[in-house]
């Protein structure tokens, strides 16, 4: 059996950093609002954050259905919230019942080194020796933070099913959504869609990208001590199968791709069955694997949407 207290206290210590304790004031401005695809409504939020030392916006994208109550699917993206619009089936998602919520992620924080000083952490008074400073606290653990605050400010919308949110992220946003899920019981399921390292793919399987590989890319994305364990992969006192039986008895679901070689799709694989037998059935863990490669494509959609409607009963 699993003890997900200290699951969670072990990703913290010693992979992506411990997230402090924060009670912010959060606000939110709608900033525009239109029909969208003949099959529902777009808005924009402006979400106003209070910390400390001052105050960090983010702009938050909320699609929903024309139905009265959607769940909806909230994820980080890489390229902007107009992209997203672009590069998601958010009509498809749309007419499934199902709403799409969705911020960028380098508005929460930006996704280089140093980047802590220009993102919502610096108005936070975290000082350096802190729980929550740069060295401590990893990008990814601040991404997966905004995201729950972000799902505690979606429960304030009439329109959305609040006790149906699903954290949903690919590669880097997957590690943030699995990281968020963990420790944010409101999250009503999980989607990692090619995770990889540090993920969704299991460290003691060792191919594709490893832990020196990733801390030498990416140092600011994780605890400074879990450069450390580079080349040593195996001694890591967790691996990625806790983190998804942690999420238990909420669903999974992993997605891969067979040419996806640096996220390891066997790793994946395994460590899918591994966390299945670590949370002795609570919860499922659902897992596909499509042609092609690294990316979150309609295909991947549509096994995310059968999940969703399978495990959470739909819109
Ligand atoms: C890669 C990184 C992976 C994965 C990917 C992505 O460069 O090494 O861990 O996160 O980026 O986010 O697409």
């Amino acid at each position: 059996m699993i003890n997900t207290r200290q699951v969670i206290d072990d990703f913290g210590r010693h992979v992506y950093g411990v997230t402090p304790r924060l009670k912010l004031a959060v606000t939110s401005k709608v900033l525009d609002y239109q029909a969208a695809f003949g099959a529902g409504s777009r808005s924009r939020h402006e979400l106003t954050i209070t910390g400390e030392r001052g105050e960090h916006r983010l702009e938050l994208l909320l699609c929903l259905p024309n139905i009265d109550q959607s769940p909806v699917f909230l994820g980080l993206n890489f390229d902007g919230n107009d992209a997203v619009l672009q590069q998601w089936p958010i009509e498809l998602l749309m007419r499934r019942g199902y709403g799409v919520a969705s911020v960028h992620a380098s508005a929460i924080e930006p996704d280089r080194n140093g980047g802590a000083a220009d993102g919502v952490r610096r108005i936070l008074g975290i000082g350096p020796d802190d729980e929550g400073a740069p060295a401590t606290w990893g990008t990814i653990g601040v991404w997966a933070w905004g995201l729950s605050l972000i799902r505690r400010q979606l429960t304030d919308y009439a329109h959305v099913q609040r006790d149906k949110i699903i954290a949903v992220g690919h590669s880097r946003m997957g590690k943030a959504a699995l990281w968020a899920a963990a420790q944010d019981e409101g999250f009503a399921a999980v989607i990692s869609n090619e995770a990889g390292c540090s993920g969704d793919s299991l460290h003691r399987h060792r191919a594709g990208e490893d832990i020196a590989a990733i801390t030498t890319n990416f140092p600011y994305w994780f605890t400074s001590g879990y450069a450390d364990y580079a080349g040593r992969d195996d001694e890591l006192p967790v691996d990625q199968d806790q983190l998804l039986a942690a999420i238990a008895p909420r669903p999974v679901h992993v997605g891969s791709a067979s040419e996806d070689d640096w996220a390891d799709p066997l790793g994946q694989f395994l460590c899918v069955q591994s966390a299945r037998k670590l949370n002795e059935g609570l919860g499922p863990v659902g897992f596909h694997l499509r042609p092609g490669d690294h990316g979150l494509l309609t295909e991947d959609w549509l096994h995310y949407l059968a999940f969703a409607d399978t495990h959470l009963s739909g819109p």
